[in-house]
């Protein structure tokens, strides 16, 4: 069996999404804990494996590699057995592709304006309405992207796009309280359908999530 070096933290999101897509494959990983806290990630050793100094940093054989997403789709690519949770159908990539740009760079981008300035004093000012507004306007596209039973990308099997979201939306989910969720209701069903399909959900993912949410309450 394949098994690959992942380094990060549990309550990193974009740890999340590699340990998860690990899981649905089969892949074996070792779990290097890097402590962000203890400048960890900025040893010299650190810096030769991914001079961007950030988590996940990832190590298959002799590719080093960051970028969760990245890695998440490389990894299908290399060890799965089918395309299934990435297509390689043109339209149906486009779509999966599409949601992993969106949930990292609109859904989570729209979360850490809110919350972070809260966790992270030195981030910026606490996010104002707009913000706030922000936030719920990009759940409400995941709400339609996910309603009526439909994976993320609208595709019949779970793809790497949903695992990227998941990781996202559990963490938004443990924050209680960044934001009012109570109207969201497809996108509570398809994470329950997710969770379900995902091996060792609460040690790759659900674990994470929930001290993630520790801080933020902790903080907020
Ligand atoms: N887009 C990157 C984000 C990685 C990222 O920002 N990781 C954070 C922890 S969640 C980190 O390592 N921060 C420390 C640093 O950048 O020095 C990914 O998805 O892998």
């Amino acid at each position: 069996m394949p098994s690959i070096d992942i380094y990060g933290m549990p309550l990193s999101a974009p740890c999340r999404i590699v340990q998860m897509t690990a899981e649905c494959l089969g892949v074996e990983y070792n779990f290097k804990l890097t402590d962000l806290m203890k400048g960890e990630h900025m040893t010299p050793e650190f810096l030769k494996m991914n001079p961007e100094h950030n988590i996940p940093t990832v190590v298959d054989g002799d590719l080093n590699m960051n970028e969760s997403r990245a890695v998440a789709t490389y990894l299908v690519n290399k060890y799965a057995e089918d395309d299934k949770l990435y297509p390689k159908d043109a339209t149906l990539r486009y779509k999966v592709d599409k949601l992993l740009y969106f949930d990292m760079g609109v859904l989570y981008k729209a979360f850490g304006d809110v919350a972070y300035p809260k966790m992270m004093p030195t981030y910026g000012p606490p996010a104002d309405e707009k913000k706030h507004d922000r936030l719920k306007e990009v759940l409400g596209w995941l709400n339609n992207y996910v309603s009526g039973g439909k994976f993320a990308a609208g595709t019949d099997d779970m793809t790497v796009a949903d695992i990227a979201l998941v990781a996202t939306f559990s963490t938004i989910k443990a924050c209680e309280g960044v934001t009012d969720l109570s109207s969201y209701e497809d996108i509570e069903k398809w994470l329950t359908k997710c969770q379900g399909l995902i091996p060792n959900y609460e040690k790759a993912n659900g674990e994470g999530a929930t001290a993630f949410g520790g801080w933020y309450k902790s903080a907020a």
